[in-house]
């Protein structure tokens, strides 16, 4: 009986939410109810009906607010205005390092002077400004002023120097560029290469010498624009709001575009998802430049109000006295940042602070319960998205190792699914009829999200390079002719519905006729050898099947002691999973989402007279590492030496 009421007021909730394909609902519950397994049903039903109510909810409301704002043609300064009217004189941007605290008011002035400037100058809607900084408040003032009037921030990685830089300049068709003074020296390596009328704004320390010729100083110039709101242009909430670049692990970043609705969307799903409050205080120490950081993170100031602590860069032995500092009590992370915090040396701070949710995704299964248990953190709010993804989840309910969930009792509801794909090319497997089949519980599968153009919300925004939009899309995924968005993520889903993230594709590869998923081997690694940075991928030799493991391990120490480490790795590996080779590299090279360039180190392989890191092999027989000589290289590479 009570099931029927919760199954009821389901329904309801979800008919409220109109637009929807009510006709699919009833046979889904019942085919539910009527199912084969009619006890192991009821029992998945009753554990999971709270938490899908409770994503029913999220996802109404979101959507109310989201019509709402359409309706009034809203955008993200004007649901800003509204914030400062709210609470105007409270702290909404704390600056770690400076110890600088903006009020609401505060950055509102600040943004309309940016505003002002650059509408004095002739910027009109539409136009672009790129912004290359390192993180501080003004970086938020700057992106939100230039929405006031309509024009768009590409929001370019610090890290990027010379060709990249110039790249994302360029595609983004930037009439401008407003740089940190720190990065003078990486602005006039390029600003010969970038085209003459693009105009130069530095903000911070200014030095004439430094910076490249005909360079403005943003900040008298700031100084003498208004501070009055000026007057609006007729944006609506479908719009663009600005550029963020993804970074693959191919080729050059590509340019994502943000509409206010979708900045929107993403900052509210995850407020109201995880039970977020406006007298939260954020510790948000994610680059700007990313979504993560700006939407997720700094949304939460811009829309609901929460105070947001920046921090310029992370820094593990930082992290907890800062969270004590400020009374955070939440903290953004990405995986990496874990195993960091994991490695540092117990400290008093980690467990006086009132942290009480982290807020990120990347926290894998295998440290999931240390981070938790040791530093005291009741909450993980593990989610999935990325900014140009059209398939988000989120891990409501405080799941082990979960990163979201679908509802197992209307599946249909959230237009998402896992299919089937085949391991190794990661090609979509499709039924006679055309169409991707649908994996069952335990089976992995790639992540797809259905695409329905018409509705702003389900809308794929896609990048600015239009060919780069269609490689991530595929027709006939869910039903004959339809379109979906291919997230490259492969997933298992448990009979609850709980999804766990199991690769990113094309990083698996086969060994010994096994599929290795080069995520899973470095977790454990990386767990073996006191969380050190590693990175797994395949290489080829030359008349073996498959590809050979490679690790790369960054140990610019040395501390590696590679008799245990080979012991070790024989109790938690299976053999195909054990990397063949391994690469210690000296010298760290990440981008700055913490990750190794992948891609390289796979083509530079595993010949010692082109490689300059000690590179290492797994003797078969006595299953330890020895030095790669260049004559035990040969021997590989003529198929005399097993492997
Ligand atoms: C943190 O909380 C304590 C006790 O409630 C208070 O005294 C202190 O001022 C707070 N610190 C900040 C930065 O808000
Ligand atoms: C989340 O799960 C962990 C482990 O199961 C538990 O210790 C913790 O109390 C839970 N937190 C909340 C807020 O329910
Ligand atoms: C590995 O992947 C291939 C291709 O998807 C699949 O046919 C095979 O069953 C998988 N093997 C294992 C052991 O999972
Ligand atoms: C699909 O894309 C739209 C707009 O690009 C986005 O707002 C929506 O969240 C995406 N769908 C899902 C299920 O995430
Ligand atoms: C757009 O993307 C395609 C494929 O990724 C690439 O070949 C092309 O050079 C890109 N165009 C621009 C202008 O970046
Ligand atoms: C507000 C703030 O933290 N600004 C810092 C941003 O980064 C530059 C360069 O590292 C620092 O000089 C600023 O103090």
């Amino acid at each position: 009986m009570l099931h029927l009421a919760c199954c009821l007021a389901l329904l309801l909730g979800l008919r409220l939410l109109g637009g929807f394909p009510w006709l699919q609902v009833v046979p889904a519950s019942l085919i539910f109810y009527l199912g084969s397994g009619g006890w192991r049903s009821l029992h998945i039903f009753s554990r999971t009906i709270g938490r899908d109510l409770h994503a029913a909810w999220v996802l109404l409301q979101v959507k109310l607010c989201v019509r709402r704002h359409l309706r009034e043609r809203n955008t993200i300064p004007k649901i800003f205005a509204e914030t400062v009217r709210l609470y105007g004189d409270k702290p909404a941007l704390i600056s770690e390092g400076s110890g600088e605290t903006w009020t609401f008011r505060q950055l509102d002035q600040y943004s309309n002077r940016v505003a002002n400037l650059l509408l004095e100058r002739g910027f009109k809607e539409g136009d672009v400004v790129a912004l290359f900084m390192e993180n501080r408040s003004q970086y938020v003032g700057l992106w939100l002023g230039m929405a006031k009037i309509g024009v768009h921030a590409a929001l370019i990685n610090y890290n990027l120097r010379l060709e990249a830089l110039v790249h994302c300049v360029t595609i983004s068709n930037a009439r401008a560029v407003v740089f940190g003074s720190e990065l003078s020296d990486a602005m006039s390596e390029v600003h010969a290469s970038m085209g003459k009328t693009v105009q130069l704004f530095c903000s911070g320390d200014w030095d004439p010498q430094q910076v490249p010729q005909g360079t403005h100083c943003l900040e008298p110039l700031l100084e003498k624009a208004e501070t009055h709101l000026p007057s609006r242009p007729d944006c609506c909430f479908t719009d663009r709001l600005f550029y963020i670049y993804t970074s693959g692990t191919t080729g050059m970043p590509k340019a994502a575009i943000v509409v206010h609705s979708r900045y929107y969307r993403m900052a509210a799903l995850v407020y109201y998802g995880f039970r977020m409050r406006p007298d939260d205080v954020l510790y948000d120490c994610l680059p700007l430049y990313h979504s993560a950081g700006n939407i997720v993170g700094v949304g939460q100031c811009i829309i609901h109000g929460m105070t947001v602590v920046i921090k310029k860069k992370f820094s593990a032995s930082r992290f907890w006295d800062d969270c004590v500092k400020y009374n955070c009590t939440i903290v953004q992370y990405i995986g990496e940042i874990c195993r960091y915090l994991l490695n540092q040396p117990a400290r008093e701070q980690e467990r006086q602070h009132r942290v009480r949710m982290a807020l990120g995704n990347g926290l894998r299964m295998s440290i999931w319960e240390e981070f938790t248990g040791r530093f005291g953190i009741p909450q993980i709010a593990e989610f999935y998205g990325a900014t140009e993804c059209n398939c988000s989840l989120g891990n409501f309910d405080n799941k082990t190792g979960a990163c979201g969930f679908n509802s197992q009792i209307l599946p249909y509801f959230y237009p998402i699914r896992l299919v089937k794909v085949d391991e190794e090319t990661m090609d979509l497997i499709r039924g006679p009829d055309g169409v991707c089949i649908p994996c069952k519980p335990g089976e992995p599968g790639q992540l797809v999200g259905r695409i329905v153009q018409n509705d702003p919300l389900r809308r794929f925004d896609g990048y600015v390079n239009q060919s780069a939009t269609s490689k991530k899309i595929s027709q006939s995924v869910f039903k004959k002719g339809d379109t979906a968005y291919l997230s490259g993520d492969i997933m298992v889903m448990d009979e609850c519905g709980y999804m766990f993230f199991k690769d990113r594709t094309g990083d698996t590869f086969r060994w010994k006729g096994e599929n290795v998923s080069t995520t899973e081997v470095e977790g454990t690694l990386s767990k073996l050898l006191d969380m050190k940075d590693v990175v797994v991928y395949g290489v080829e030799v030359p008349g073996a099947e498959g590809k050979a493991g490679m690790a790369a391990v960054a140990d610019p120490s040395f501390s590696c002691d590679l008799e245990v480490f080979g012991r070790d790795l024989e109790k938690a590996l299976p053999p195909y999973a054990r990397p063949v080779f391994l690469r210690m590299l000296a010298k760290v090279d990440k981008t700055s989402t913490y990750k190794f360039q992948k891609t390289d180190m796979r083509r530079e392989g595993f010949d010692p007279s082109s490689v300059t890191d000690r590179l290492y092999f797994l003797e078969p027989s006595r299953g330890r590492y020895v030095d790669l000589s260049p004559e035990l290289h040969a021997a590989i590479l003529a198929g005399k030496q097993k492997l």
